[in-house]
């Protein structure tokens, strides 16, 4: 089987030679880090409740229970004795400086409810309005997802799965709440503004077939882009560099610079296309074409 490392190194591999046809070439991450939120699956229980939350009850009477979970094992069910009871659970996750947006995911599972307030979770970050986010009546499992700008200077964020002001009970399991920041770039000098030796920084030259030169010119932004220049028709030669994922999977994106070098070229993002490519192509202006063609 083959490793995300070994998978998303033949991929960078298959985009530097894409690199013939466009101007910069800057795999990035999309990526879904730790869970902000402890015992977020409501495997753990103690006497009074899930492990690691608080509870509340403003008003009414709630109780809040382990139950079967949409996979069998635990889920959390909040329920209140009256419409105008409101039961909260609570807990104060940290929110790493670096952060800047987040994403919230969790199942909900809400049947017989009744009244006119909210079921779901509550999303605050301190001195800022609460978020609130839940299905509508639904007697199977939904998942919810939710896409938060976190604050300047948030450090906290307050999660509470809540029944407020309506009777019945609410079933929740599975929250993630984790750090989603399509600026996070996890290829090293992806912009090849670095380039002291014959390559640029922090890469590494491929060439498996054929001859070939790899050299720099004018970028789509900043001052360096990367250009690769096959002389043969069999040549194949691509830039690698080894990924190291971030612990907990995720979701991972590879983008390019959307300047390309003919409408007509195969600039698919396969690997087969990619390599082979085979004209030899120069990076020009808004008019560019490859020779050959
Ligand atoms: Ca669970």
């Amino acid at each position: 089987m083959k490793s995300a490392l070994k998978t998303l190194r033949q991929l960078a591999a298959a985009l530097t030679v894409v690199a013939l046809s466009t101007t910069v070439v800057v795999p990035s991450a999309t990526a879904a880090i730790r869970n902000l939120v402890t015992n977020a699956s409501f495997e753990a229980f103690g006497t009074s409740g899930p492990t690691s939350w608080g509870t509340g009850t403003p008003s009414g009477t709630d109780t809040y229970t382990q139950v079967p979970g949409r996979d069998g094992s635990g889920a959390v069910q909040i329920a209140t004795g009256t419409a105008t009871s409101r039961g909260f659970l609570v807990q104060d996750a940290a929110v790493p400086a670096t952060a800047k947006k987040l994403r919230l995911t969790f199942w909900q599972k809400k049947g017989t409810l009744t009244g006119t307030g909210k079921a779901g979770i509550r999303v605050t970050f301190p001195g800022t309005p609460s978020q609130f986010y839940g299905i509508d009546a639904a007697s199977s499992w939904r998942q919810v997802t939710a896409y938060l700008d976190v604050p300047t200077g948030a450090s906290t964020v307050r999660v509470e799965p809540m029944v407020d002001t309506m009777q019945g009970s609410m079933q929740l399991d599975d929250i993630d709440f984790s750090i989603y920041d399509e600026a996070s770039n996890l290829a090293s000098n992806g912009s090849f503004e670095a380039f002291t030796g014959t390559i640029p920084d922090a890469w590494g030259r491929w060439n498996a077939a054929g001859t070939g030169t790899v050299g720099k010119t004018d970028g789509y932004s900043g001052t360096n882009a990367l250009r690769i220049t096959t002389d043969t028709t069999s040549s194949r030669l691509a830039l690698t560099q080894d990924i190291t994922l971030p612990p907990g999977g995720g979701t991972f994106k590879a983008e390019r610079g959307p300047r390309t070098c003919s409408s007509t070229r195969p600039h698919s993002t396969s690997t087969t296309s990619a390599t082979r490519q085979q004209q030899r192509c120069s990076l020009l202006s808004s008019s560019e074409h490859c020779p050959g063609e």
